[in-house]
């Protein structure tokens, strides 16, 4: 029901159904502020030495930053303006697409599967797929008048930054350049708006919770004012601050099993606060629903055995809905 949006009204108190156990709190006080993420200049004039910093983080983190990446800074600044604008829409005009149906290709819901889940998360989030745009556009919201125009040039532009990510990924693990690219089949590119109002209790709740991406490769943008994203990384969780005209990627499941475990999709999580709300945009790259999936031939060999058997991206999406968010590793399901 539409009246679960918490972004149609102000909260004077966390209700009870979004309140953690004390084991399960985001214990704020403990989160590294200021860590490093790797950030890559994708317009180094050495491609080599972008693909061994892309290697290096997507080994040592499963996440970087990339500066100089070929979208136009007014055509992020326009996303993020017209994703507001979305979400100061009155509450009839909300209650339009809202649904809790995880099957629904275009919809606007709240915290993560609220058919499934026991506690709730604040945030609520506009679901889009976007590939290939001609088919969907027409069903994206018609309101702010903007909306599908910004958002379609933003998609086209994520998805060939997408492209080029994969072509340095790949052959950072010695695979042909266009290897992930054909691996992954006729990708579907789905985006979330994520919208997480001020919470009045941000020490007992998360935005989402500890995660890891079920699909290929994600770009975030991110509020450039008001942190939240925490990645962990060596048991700690460390901030990731936001940089201006930054792009923040990190590998999902998917990319974790072509490398045959050789990078990591890791654990992620958004916290929010009691000063500001934030936004953030995840563009998903996902592999074609039918492609199989496992890891790649030429990284199985005597000394590294295959770690997860082959299955289709239809089988592990369909696993990771049926399942609480903060659960164990998907792919641990996938293991051989
Ligand atoms: O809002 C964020 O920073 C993280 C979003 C995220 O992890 C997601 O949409 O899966």
């Amino acid at each position: 029901m539409a009246e679960q949006l918490i972004s149609t009204c102000a909260h004077e108190t966390l209700p009870e159904s979004y309140v953690r156990d004390a084991a399960e709190r985001p214990r704020l006080d403990e989160v590294v502020p200021d860590a490093h993420i790797p950030v890559v200049d994708l317009a180094h004039p050495d491609r080599a030495a972008i693909v061994s910093q892309i290697g290096a983080a997507c080994r040592s983190h499963g996440f970087f930053q990339v500066l100089n990446h070929g979208l136009p800074a007014e055509l992020m600044e326009a996303a993020m303006a017209v994703a507001h604008e979305f979400f100061r829409l009155s509450p009839e005009e909300k209650a339009k697409l809202y649904s809790d149906d995880p099957a629904k290709k275009i919809r606007l819901s709240t915290s993560f599967n609220v058919r499934k889940e026991t506690v709730h998360n604040w945030r609520d989030y506009l679901r889009l797929h976007c590939h290939p745009l001609e088919q969907f556009v027409p069903d994206w919201p018609s309101n702010p008048s903007a909306f599908r125009e910004v958002m379609s040039t933003y998609c086209k532009e994520i998805r060939e930054l997408g492209f080029r990510l994969y072509a340095a990924i790949s052959e950072s693990l010695g695979l042909e350049e266009d290897y992930m690219k054909k691996v992954l089949g006729e990708q579907e590119q789905h985006m979330a708006v994520n919208f997480y109002p001020k919470c009045p209790s941000p020490e007992l709740t998360y935005g989402l919770p500890a995660h890891t991406d079920p699909n290929a490769l994600t770009i975030l943008l991110m509020d450039e004012q008001v942190a939240g994203l925490q990645v962990l990384k060596d048991g700690q969780w460390i901030a990731v601050n936001p940089r201006p005209n930054a792009l923040v990627v990190n590998l999902g499941d998917q990319l974790q099993a072509l490398s045959n475990g050789r990078y990591k999709s890791v654990w992620h999580r958004a916290v929010v606060n009691s000063d500001r709300p934030r936004m953030s945009i995840a563009s998903f790259m996902c592999p074609c629903n039918s492609v199989v999936l496992g890891p790649a031939e030429k990284l199985v060999g005597d000394a590294s055995p295959a770690v997860y058997r082959n299955y289709t991206y239809d089988e592990y999406y369909k696993k990771f809905w049926s399942r609480n968010l903060d659960q164990e590793h998907c792919l641990e399901l996938f293991r051989t």
